[in-house]
């Protein structure tokens, strides 16, 4: 009997440890944090599965005797026990790894980027269900262990650079690389192991590789590629998806298609973009015009990505709490009127990001800033941008806001960091923001 070893306890290690068992494996589950810091349902259900548990700390010797770890992707392979079990000879793998060995699935397809690779996947899995039966899970909040007995033909998976660290296994018959520009540097440290961690995801790739043509980098590293398959939302016409006005223009694998920006219900470029590098997908993949476009034409977009919740006093309030970095903020504004926002930005400074690329957006896009969380004294010290309110609390600027804001305007949270200062993820902080909007009276 094969002895699987799995590193943490959160969706992916507690999702993995079950599959285990599933798989006849002994599992030994150790997470370091205390038994009452965890999910008691899961701890019960590991317990009634024979999976042997350690809590409160992660030790060598608990693993001793099992060939293979799953390691979550929130645990750096810096990390002293990852190291030391490295040494012992123990091989670490990820649950998508495991998934991929053990789930009945014809083709799968990774989407990775800094910024728009939830709603990408998302879109892109809901253009594939029409055609195939189709899972999408990964970094988007599911993990593919969870459907084992399930048999699909397609499987689509947000892949975060995390994940992309510790798969080997996965193969992808297709992949998406948005973009990759700044982020997670307190795990990466430099900005070259961050992209390299990213183009992992072509290794893992044995057919198309959908890039964005509008990044040089990316552009650069991939031209001569096989199977390489450009979309530039900037109009770059030699690529393989482009942008004419407010036609998306398609030339992939001999199929030629146009279809109106106008029938997209999620608001901004980044969203024109990222429909265009799921809809590319989706045509390699045999999905026919008629069907991209109905899908793109009721596709609402994500719960905390620019989601709309309510209108007060004729401002529109958005809640886009699933932006943990400054570039997803800046993508956020741009994707509404000029002169229109207040904006509530601000939440857990772990990232220590560089809020300064929102200079220019702030003058010219936003009536007012509001400057909140952790973050809030080091971004009024370093972006002098427009008119910027703060330190204070979340409710304090969405009153603030409200008192402000006249008929058109729009209240945008987008907080450009994590939510750990406060909450224990985005999901949370942004249920938070609804919630404490919905309680507000008004017209
Ligand atoms: N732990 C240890 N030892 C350590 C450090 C941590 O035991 O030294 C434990 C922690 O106590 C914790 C577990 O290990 O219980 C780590 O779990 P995790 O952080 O990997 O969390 P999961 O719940 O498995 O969630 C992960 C992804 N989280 C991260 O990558 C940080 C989720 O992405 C993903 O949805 C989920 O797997 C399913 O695939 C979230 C995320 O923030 C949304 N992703 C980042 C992003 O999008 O920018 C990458």
């Amino acid at each position: 009997m094969e002895k699987l070893g799995v590193l943490g306890m959160g969706i992916s290690g507690y999702e993995a440890a079950v599959l285990g068992v599933k798989l006849g494996c002994g599992v030994f589950l150790s997470d370091n944090r205390e038994e009452d810091e965890l999910s008691r349902e899961r701890i019960l259900k590991l317990r009634s599965l024979g999976v042997n548990t350690e809590f409160g700390k992660n030790t060598a010797q608990f693993f001793a005797g099992c060939s293979r770890i799953v390691l979550s992707p929130g645990i750096s392979p810096e990390t002293p026990i990852v190291g030391e079990l490295t040494k012992d000879g123990h091989e670490f793998i990820s649950d998508l790894d495991l998934a991929y060995e053990n789930l009945k699935a014809e083709g799968w397809i990774g989407v990775t980027g800094t910024n728009g690779k939830t709603t990408t996947a998302d879109l892109l899995g809901k253009l594939l269900s029409g055609k195939y039966k189709t899972f999408t899970g990964g970094n988007i909040g599911t993990s593919p262990c969870s459907v084992f007995g399930e048999e699909f033909e397609r499987v689509v998976l947000e892949m975060s650079s995390y994940q992309l660290d510790i798969s080997s296994e996965l193969q992808l018959r297709g992949s998406i690389i948005l973009n990759i520009t700044e982020d997670h540097l307190n795990r990466y440290k430099t900005m070259s192991n961050y992209i390299a961690s990213k183009k992992k995801i072509a290794d893992l790739t044995d057919g198309y590789l959908i890039l964005n043509r509008d990044d040089e980098a990316l552009y650069d590293a991939y031209k001569g590629r096989d199977g390489a398959i450009f979309v530039s939302a900037e109009g770059n016409k030699d690529s393989h998806a482009y942008l004419d006005s407010d036609e998306m223009i398609f030339n992939v694998s001999g199929t030629k298609i146009s279809i109106s920006t106008n029938i997209l219900k999620i608001p901004g470029n980044h969203n024109i973009f990222n429909a265009m590098c799921a809809a590319a997908s989706a045509i390699m993949e045999g999905v026919c015009r008629d069907d991209i476009i109905s899908v793109l034409e009721q596709y609402e977009g994500l719960e905390h990505r620019i989601e709309y919740i309510k209108t007060i006093n004729g401002i529109r309030i958005f809640n886009d709490s699933k932006s943990t970095t400054p570039d997803s903020t800046l993508a956020a504004v741009l994707s509404f009127p000029r002169g229109s926002i207040f904006l509530i930005v601000g939440g857990s400074d772990e990232k220590n990001s560089d809020f300064t690329i929102l200079s220019n957006a702030l003058k010219q896009n936003c009536k007012a800033t509001y400057a909140v969380g952790e973050t809030a004294d080091r971004f009024i010290e370093t972006v002098k941008a427009g008119e910027i309110k703060g330190p204070m609390t979340i409710e304090d600027a969405l009153m603030s806001a409200l008192r402000s804001g006249k008929e058109g305007d729009l209240i945008l949270f987008s907080p450009g960091a994590p939510s750990f200062d406060r909450f224990s993820n985005y999901e949370q902080r942004g249920n938070y923001f609804k919630k404490i909007v919905y309680e507000i009276q008004g017209n």
